[in-house]
């Protein structure tokens, strides 16, 4: 039997590794390097960007995997109805993403923002040290990453709650689901950490009216999206002192402009996207085996919910 072809179109440097995995584990399936000859009769595409006219380029496409968690900046009606989109949920992405948002809440916890600030101005100030368990933590979304990070910060000894669409029961976690939920679930929250897909119903949540819910003097950790947060209200929330400190990893338009007021605002720390990245070799093998069950007519993993967008 040929092997099945499955084509890679993204970075070359993590490609090389992509084909590596592939030529030691799966001789049957072969990655494909992006050309238009080899897409036109392909059934299988990994990409993060895939082409724009994607229908005509790639006819026989039956599956996109998505080479992140997040399928937001994918537009449902390029991919057509008829393709499989698979996200990827790799251990490594958890992995990494668990360990940002522990040194976020842990930064928070304990004033690190206060203290550069203070450094800076040339001020030695001591503040008092609090106990973990006097520091509620607050996760917007409890899916791949957002039950992982509530199970490591709850480990630490954090109180942490969680909230989500749908109603959830995870040990050692309070969870509340839905919107009548949500100023029940923000009282007395001292980080907020948003793992929310960016959806229509996501978009523009953390604002004006969901700070004022916080406790004040509260910090805000965005590893979402840009588009979940309106900026403007950041800003205004941490001039008044209503939050301390925000911990951003996204914002709407990467890189910001230079002189973005949150990138250049001193109480907040900002990372260019990096929470967390699809480590090449784990992501490889999540997609041979989801290409082989699909192959043999067997459900896939972690296929995304078009009507939900997530
Ligand atoms: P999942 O799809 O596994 O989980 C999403 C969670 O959000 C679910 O618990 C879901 O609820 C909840 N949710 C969705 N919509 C709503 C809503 N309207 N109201 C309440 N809860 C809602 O996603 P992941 O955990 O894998 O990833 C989350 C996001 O993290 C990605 O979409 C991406 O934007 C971001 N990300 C950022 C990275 C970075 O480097 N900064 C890296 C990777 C991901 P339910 O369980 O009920 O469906
Ligand atoms: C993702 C990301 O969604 O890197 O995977 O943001």
């Amino acid at each position: 039997m040929d092997p099945v072809t499955v084509v890679y179109k993204s970075d070359a440097r993590r490609g090389a590794v992509w084909h590596g995995v592939f030529a030691a584990e799966a001789p049957d399936l072969a990655l494909v390097d992006w050309s238009p000859e080899a897409a036109a009769g392909a059934r299988y595409l990994v990409a993060w960007t895939p082409p724009g006219d994607l229908a005509r380029a790639m006819p026989a496409l039956s599956v996109l995997f998505n080479l992140g968690a997040g399928v937001d900046h994918l537009s449902s009606a390029a991919i057509g109805e008829a393709v499989s989109l698979v996200r990827m949920v790799d251990p490594e992405l958890t992995r990494s993403m668990v360990e940002y948002v522990l040194l976020a809440v842990l930064a928070q916890h304990r004033d690190l923002p206060a203290y550069v600030e203070a450094q800076r101005d040339g001020r030695w100030e001591a503040r008092p040290v609090r106990r973990a368990a006097d520091h509620t933590v607050g996760i917007l979304g409890l899916g791949v990453l957002g039950k992982a990070a509530a199970a490591a910060l709850a480990g630490l000894g954090f109180p942490v709650r969680g909230w989500s669409a749908s109603p959830k029961a995870i040990d050692g976690i309070e969870t509340f689901a839905g919107r009548a939920a949500l100023p029940c679930f923000l009282h007395g929250v001292r980080s907020l950490v948003c793992l929310l897909p960016l959806t229509d119903d996501t978009r523009g949540i953390l604002d004006a009216a969901l700070f004022a819910a916080l406790p004040e003097g509260a910090g805000l950790v965005n590893v979402g999206r840009g588009g979940h947060l309106v900026e403007a209200d950041l800003a205004a929330a941490l001039d008044s002192g209503r939050l301390a400190s925000a911990v951003l990893d996204v914002l709407a338009a990467e890189p910001p402009p230079a002189a973005h007021p949150l990138f250049a605002h001193p109480r907040v720390i900002a990372t260019p996207h990096v929470a967390s990245t699809t480590h090449p070799a784990t992501a490889a093998r999540q997609v041979i085996e989801a290409v082989r069950r699909h192959r043999d007519g067997l459900p896939m993993a972690n296929v995304v919910d078009r009507t939900r967008g997530y």
